[in-house]
């Protein structure tokens, strides 16, 4: 019997951790995953990460290449050789680009491998298909469209974070739709606030539901309706103008717009005054509270607002997003160690510098915002769309279920002419494709891996590719050989030589501690937002109009947006008088884990129903109900629970939608009516009645 020997490895999913863990190997095998002997204090790895053999050994691991002999989706396939289906895929894309018509093709992909420096789904992808001469693309993404989009014109940049540990400075955290004990956003910030919660700093969640996340850090909890989060923020800022608590010097020195934006708050310019009795009919949160919280929220400093991204998942999104700043400004927290800027993407900082795999652009410099790519294959050209897509290719997506309105998506997929997948699973969306092609895991590979902290991992091979299963990079460029590109995709170099590259572009001095120990720590990890310009905002202004924080922005304006922070809301009416959100389930991500028995029996795949709702309807706890938005229905069991704010249903996002073994599949619901200016997802603002089930 061997020794049992380590591999650093880091855990390349998209809830932005990607944490240090070591895989434990024995004969050949992984046996264990555990945190990493040489991980920093507060870094902690999660369930998912500590059980990723059980993917990496699962039974339905996809071993051969497949391809189509049945219906679509009803998952017949038959095995065939990696010649004859790579063979199928390049003659079909040859023939498309001999006819000039590359447009036909979409890309496909989303938070498959998305941390790797190489193997990173959507880089390679990409690179691929620009190589190949081009493609229709997805622009934007799922997660946090509308806050990104607000950025750029509100802080003239995108790094408007905070490291986590700066909250251990922090007098106050305001965790604003943000449940980090189930979503992480990062390897530290749960550590860090198991012990501000011990020390006695005061934190409290904003949620329509009541989250591991007030309990783990004993938060006060102030229930919300979803999607009503600007009049609350609204009610907020209104207290303290009338109760002269706003730092009109810190709203002057930092920022742009506020003169206007004061008048529209009481109403000056709009006949509407935000005050808390006209919030609290909006957001369920009675005024006293709202008086309460605003002279609380003033009274203390630092106060540190974190938001997630589920606010601007919503109708109204990029305004949520912008407010969160203003708060921050109006109270005197931007700009403090222990503060922050409010925005989502609170801890977005700049990562250590590291080379990654080189994505060409696009040579046809088309797209479709990913919200709408359902739309663009059924409408087309004809439909306003910029092409006629005749050929879907994904890879690191399950686009089928976790897009927004399932029934559409399977549409698209049947109306393609031809479609291709790369995953180790048949998921819902292989199940729809004419080639399926197995790949790899994390764990069957080399890769430099970036997160969100100031951090970077080595993740190492710890066990050999199962079945015939390929990386992506190597597929890719037995595709490429075939259609006369390959040395354009892979300069000629080995996977290896491209992490060499990567490293020799790197601040990494010592690189064999680095691939052996996996983890490479920046030099500050107590980095606030934007410090230059708080320290002094005239010799650093922002990149924007006024060189200062933009609360008013003619540039969002000019894209379609308003010119100040104003509350959007979809309104609910007499047949979808209730408003669900579809949130991250803790053991999965996404789709992915669904799969995983060990995970799924902790996963909660019921429906939170309020009590006092579920009453009303004559639903009982454990009864099956209909769930009936604008867009679809499903049926569903229910918890019914005072842990939810009434008039809100909550049921959480990635139960497979054609193979699910329990729960439902929460976009049979959702929309693909994007929030605008930003084309963004609203998966936080559906309109819905329930009804029992008999
Ligand atoms: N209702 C609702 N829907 C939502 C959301 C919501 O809040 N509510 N959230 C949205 C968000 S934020 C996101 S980011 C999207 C995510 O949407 P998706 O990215 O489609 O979700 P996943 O289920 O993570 O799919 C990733 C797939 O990639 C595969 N994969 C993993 N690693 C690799 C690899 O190295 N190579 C290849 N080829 N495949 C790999 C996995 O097996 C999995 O099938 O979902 C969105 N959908
Ligand atoms: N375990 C796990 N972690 C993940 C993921 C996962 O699938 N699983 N996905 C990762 C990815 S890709 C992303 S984009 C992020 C997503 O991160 P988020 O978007 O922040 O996650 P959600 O769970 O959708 O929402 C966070 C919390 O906001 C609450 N919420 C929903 N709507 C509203 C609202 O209108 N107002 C307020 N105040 N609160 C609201 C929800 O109840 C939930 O508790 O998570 C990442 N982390
Ligand atoms: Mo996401």
């Amino acid at each position: 019997m061997e020794q049992e020997s380590i591999v650093p490895l880091s855990c390349n999913k998209d809830c932005g951790a990607g944490c240090a863990l070591a895989a434990h190997i024995k004969d050949g095998k992984v046996v264990k995953i555990t945190d990493s002997p040489y991980k920093p204090h507060y870094m902690r790895g999660c369930l998912k990460g500590y059980r990723s053999a059980e993917t990496l050994y699962h039974k339905d691991r996809l071993t051969t290449p497949l391809i189509r002999d049945g219906e679509r989706g009803t998952g017949q396939f038959r095995k065939a050789s990696w010649e004859e289906a790579l063979s199928l895929i390049s003659e079909k894309m040859i023939s498309l680009r001999d006819r000039g018509r590359q447009d036909e093709i979409l890309k496909l992909g989303g938070s498959g491998s998305c941390r790797g420096a190489l193997h990173n789904t959507a880089y390679l992808t990409s690179r691929f298909l620009s190589l190949y001469g081009g493609f229709t693309d997805t622009l934007g993404d799922y997660s946090s469209q509308a806050s990104e989009y607000v950025k750029t014109p509100v802080f003239g940049t995108n790094n408007v974070g905070i490291d986590a540990a700066t909250l251990l400075l922090s007098q106050r955290i305001i965790l604003w739709g943000f449940n980090p004990s189930d979503t992480r956003f990062d390897s530290e910030v749960e550590a860090v606030l198991s012990e501000c919660s011990r020390k006695g700093t005061e934190i409290i969640v904003i949620d329509p539901r009541m989250t591991r996340t007030v309990k783990n850090f004993k938060a006060r909890w102030i229930p919300i309706l979803p999607g009503t989060d600007s009049a609350f923020m609204l009610a907020i800022l209104w207290v303290l103008i009338e109760r002269d608590l706003i730092d009109r010097t810190s709203l002057q020195k930092f920022s742009s717009g506020f003169d206007l934006f004061e008048s529209y708050i009481t109403g000056e310019s709009d006949g509407i005054a935000k005050s808390p009795s006209w919030a609290e009919k909006i957001c369920g949160i009675g005024k006293e509270e709202i008086i309460d919280f605003a002279l609380g929220y003033s009274s203390i400093q630092p106060t540190a607002l974190l938001p997630g991204f589920s606010l601007q998942r919503a109708i109204g999104g990029e305004n949520a997003d912008r407010l969160g700043a203003v708060l921050q400004l109006a109270t005197g927290n931007a700009g403090l160690r222990g503060g922050s800027i409010g925005a989502a993407k609170w801890n977005r900082q700049p990562k250590p510098l590291c080379g990654r795999m080189k994505v060409p652009a696009n040579p046809l410099k088309t797209g479709v915002p990913v919200n709408s790519w359902a739309d663009a294959v059924l409408e087309g050209k004809a439909g306003g769309y910029p092409s006629d897509i005749s050929l879907l290719y994904n890879v690191g997506g399950n686009f089928i279920g976790q897009s927004s309105g399932t029934d559409k998506t399977i549409k698209a997929f049947r109306k393609a002419d031809f479609s291709v997948t790369h995953d180790y699973f048949l998921t819902d969306t292989a199940r729809y494709c004419d080639v399926v092609l197995p790949v790899t895991t994390f764990m069957e590979r080399d890769d430099i891996v970036g997160t969100q902290n100031n951090y970077l991992f080595y993740s190492a091979k710890a066990a050999e590719p199962v079945g015939q299963s390929k990386n992506d990079y190597e597929i890719f460029c037995e595709l490429a050989r075939r259609m006369g590109f390959e040395s354009e995709f892979s300069e000629g170099k080995s996977e290896e030589q491209w992490l060499e590259e990567f490293l020799d572009h790197s601040e990494i001095d010592d690189r064999e501690k680095f691939k052996t120990e996996g983890i490479y720590i920046g030099k500050d990890r107590e980095r606030t937002a934007l410090a230059d310009f708080f320290s002094n905002p005239e010799k650093h202004p922002l990149n924007t109009e006024s060189g200062r924080i933009e609360i008013a922005s003619h540039a969002l304006e000019n894209a379609g947006g308003t010119l100040l922070p104003e509350h959007i809301l979809i309104e609910t009416n007499d047949r979808y008088p209730l408003r669900m959100i579809t949130p991250h389930e803790k053991y999965r991500i996404h789709s992915q884990f669904d799969n995983i028995p060990s995970l799924k029996k902790l996963c909660d795949d019921k429906m939170w129903i309020n009590s006092l709702d579920a009453r009303e309807r004559g639903i009982e706890d454990g009864d099956t109900v209909e769930v009936a938005s604008p867009d679809g229905r499903i049926r569903t069991v229910v918890r019914v629970t005072d842990g939810i704010c009434r008039g809100s249903l909550s049921l959480n996002q990635g139960v497979w939608a054609l193979t699910a073994n329990d729960g439902a599949n929460a976009n049979y619901l959702t929309s693909t009516v994007s929030t605008t200016p930003s084309m963004g997802t609203r998966t936080h603002s559906i309109i819905v009645d329930v009804k029992k089930v008999f």
